[in-house]
């Protein structure tokens, strides 16, 4: 839904008023404003717009919507969501690469009286093994690492994949760039993301990390909060990474 213009006014000037401190705080020059300029129009051109913005960005306007669901725990998109990823039933597709683990995903939906929530929409992507996402790098095909489940009559899911990595913002494109100039790492944790969604509740989008992993306490994105990260368990020898949510009425 877009803004009512009063709305939208005030959110654009306190943006530019920000970013107007900003500019005379540092005193940014001239030449440095106009390379900025340059360098997001160049960024702009190679379609990082979405990355970018969802890097600085996306973890605010999920901590707005925190503020007032009592539902799960909103967590940020980012930028490689499909919405035309496949149905799946129980297993997603994957590239059989050598270092592929086995993973398995499955949990729970309800409503926030705890009852569960029969045909929702369990709709889960992720990296392959080598942190990339299908649809959008590699000409790897959209329907691998993604996929649609439907909740069962105990609002259960349950599929089968391969464990995700933690992925790099590609440092030969201008994000990453950024992030290296800046000093900074270009890494996020390695994470599993959902969006689940039934007629009638608001839509939770989250993401999910492993306890102990590699950049969890120093995500790129400032996206991990504590009741995001996850200790996988093992059943029948396979890691299980367990998530159930909680559907507040829309
Ligand atoms: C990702 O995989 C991601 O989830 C986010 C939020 C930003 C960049 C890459
Ligand atoms: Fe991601």
């Amino acid at each position: 839904m877009p803004m009512e213009s009063e709305q939208l006014e005030a959110v654009v000037m306190d943006i530019v008023a920000g970013i107007r401190d900003a500019i005379i705080k540092h005193h940014v020059t001239v030449d440095q404003y106009r390379f900025a300029v340059d360098y997001l129009g160049r960024l702009a051109d190679a379609r990082e717009l979405p990355l970018l913005l969802d890097v600085f960005l996306n973890v605010a306007a999920v901590d707005a919507e925190n503020e007032v669901t009592k539902g799960s725990p909103q967590a940020i998109q980012g930028p490689y969501y499909r919405e035309d990823a496949p149905a799946v039933t129980d297993r997603l597709k994957t590239l059989d690469h050598d270092n592929e683990r086995p993973l398995v995903v499955r949990g729970q939906v309800r409503d926030i009286d705890g009852s569960v929530l029969p045909g929702a929409e369990v709709d889960i992507w992720h990296s392959t093994p080598t942190g990339k996402y299908s649809g959008f790098h590699d000409n790897i095909p959209v329907d691998y690492y993604r996929g649609k489940l439907t909740s069962d009559s105990e609002g259960a899911y349950r599929v089968a994949t391969t464990a995700p990595v933690p992925y790099q913002i590609p440092n030969q494109g201008y994000t990453g760039a950024l992030l290296e100039a800046m000093g900074r790492h270009s890494w996020r944790p390695a994470h599993v993301h959902f969006k689940v969604r039934k007629p009638g509740f608001k839509t939770v989008t989250t993401q999910v990390y492993f306890e102990g992993g590699q950049w969890v306490d120093s995500d790129c994105c400032s996206g991990v909060r504590d009741d995001l990260v996850r200790r996988t368990t093992q059943e029948d020898g396979v890691d299980t990474l367990t998530v159930d949510f909680v559907l507040d009425r829309a």
